[in-house]
């Protein structure tokens, strides 16, 4: 027989088969699926099975792209980028060919506006309903109905010190009250500078704190309050030994013994400190007056090739075991509230990791930053680096 012949015949038989079932009496046969009364499929997603995703580093538990591939048969190209203003580079261009980006609250706000991010389609995503509305309503601030984004995970904008280094550094002058001294104050980064001070390398890291140590408004648009940050941190610019894109590994390898770091980072650093058993022993600090939260949220691109690829992933990821998996790998909190119980107590009860209500409540929330106030900061910063 040929192999059309073959296949034609065959499907006649099973055609025949499932003729000869529907027939048979009820109470010999399991009962028939009940077709007309079923919902109406979705529409088939006819997407390449591709997902590009453009994140931050090291904010992924190890296998959960892996899994997500295996489970979806979607094979995702994930690729990294170090700050904010990186990312807003790339989305300005437009055709970044990426179908998820992670921005930081204090962008989103412009970003939604500029038209560069696409609706979520809500009724794509069930697993929205995890997300704790404490924390929806903040990011409601930046993108008001919760139209466009939601959080990967949040963390603070603090300090961060090697203890031993910090000690033998300072010799007689005990630890400051408020911790934003060790990176903000000369007559700490004079005798700091010996062990090694490291910043984030970018404007909207570094102008905010310094704007929240001098009492103003972090998120200030006054181009005077930030001509004042420039001014403080002049004083301590030769003391500053690195602009880290690579802050784990400098704070973990003792590179540097302060950061002005993300608590989430800083906590990696000092657990992998701990595992290498370097002696870099790494205290992340809650400042008296309090660190800058922050949200990365999840977006899609306004030109994304893969949109329904992307809500697949968003709803994969706020799994409450899914979610879970990254606060427990990397010390991050996420949004979402059905994982609370799915993460490790050790890392629940942290306070410098789930900060806890009386430092919460001296935290600094995001405001959005507009493009002008964005450039102002930004030019500020360049000439506050390259000076020395
Ligand atoms: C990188 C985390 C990025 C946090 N590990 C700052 N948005």
């Amino acid at each position: 027989m040929k192999k059309q012949t073959l296949v034609v015949a065959l499907s006649a038989l099973m055609l025949a088969a499932c003729g000869k079932k529907e027939e048979a009496p009820a109470a010999a046969a399991p009962a028939p699926a009940p077709v007309a009364s079923a919902p109406a499929a979705p529409p088939a997603n006819t997407e390449e099975k591709v997902l590009n995703v453009y994140n931050w580093p090291d904010y992924i538990a190890a296998d959960m792209v892996a899994n997500f591939e295996k489970e979806t048969g979607i094979k995702v190209n994930y690729q990294t980028f170090e700050n904010n203003e990186g990312l807003q580079a790339k989305l300005v261009a437009g055709n970044s060919g990426f179908d998820i980006v992670v921005p930081g609250a204090v962008f989103a706000k412009s970003q939604i506006d500029a038209g560069l991010l696409m609706k979520l389609d809500k009724s794509k995503i069930p697993n929205l309903a995890n997300l704790d509305p404490t924390i929806m309503a903040k990011v409601a601030n930046v993108d008001p109905g919760n139209d466009y984004i939601f959080p990967w995970a949040w963390s603070y904008t603090t300090v961060a010190i090697n203890k031993a280094k910090v000690a033998k550094a300072l010799g007689s002058t005990p630890l400051p009250d408020n911790a934003w001294d060790l990176v903000f104050n000369p007559t700490y980064t004079a005798k700091l500078k010996s062990c090694g001070i490291a910043y984030l390398d970018s404007p909207t890291e570094v102008i905010p704190p310094a704007l929240h140590y001098l009492d103003k408004n972090p998120y200030s648009a006054d181009a005077a309050d930030h001509k004042a940050a420039g001014a403080m941190l002049a004083k301590v610019r030769k003391d500053i030994r690195l602009f880290s894109s690579t802050m784990i590994d400098d704070m973990a390898g003792g590179k540097a013994c302060v950061a002005l770091g993300w608590a989430g980072d800083l906590n990696i650093a000092k657990a992998r400190a701990a595992e290498n058993k370097n002696g870099n022993d790494i205290e992340v600090l809650l400042p008296k007056n309090g660190g800058l939260i922050f949200f990365d949220n999840l977006a899609i691109p306004k030109d994304a090739q893969h949109p329904n690829n992307a809500m697949i992933f968003m709803d994969y990821f706020l799994r409450p075991e899914v979610s879970a998996s990254l606060t427990n790998e990397l010390s991050y909190p996420t949004a979402n509230k059905a994982s609370v119980d799915k993460v490790k107590p050790e890392l629940a009860g942290d306070k410098t990791i789930f900060v806890d209500a009386d430092n919460m409540a001296k935290m600094v929330s995001p405001t959005s930053l507009s493009n002008e106030t964005r450039e102002s900061m930004s030019n500020v910063y360049t000439l506050f680096k390259k000076s020395k």
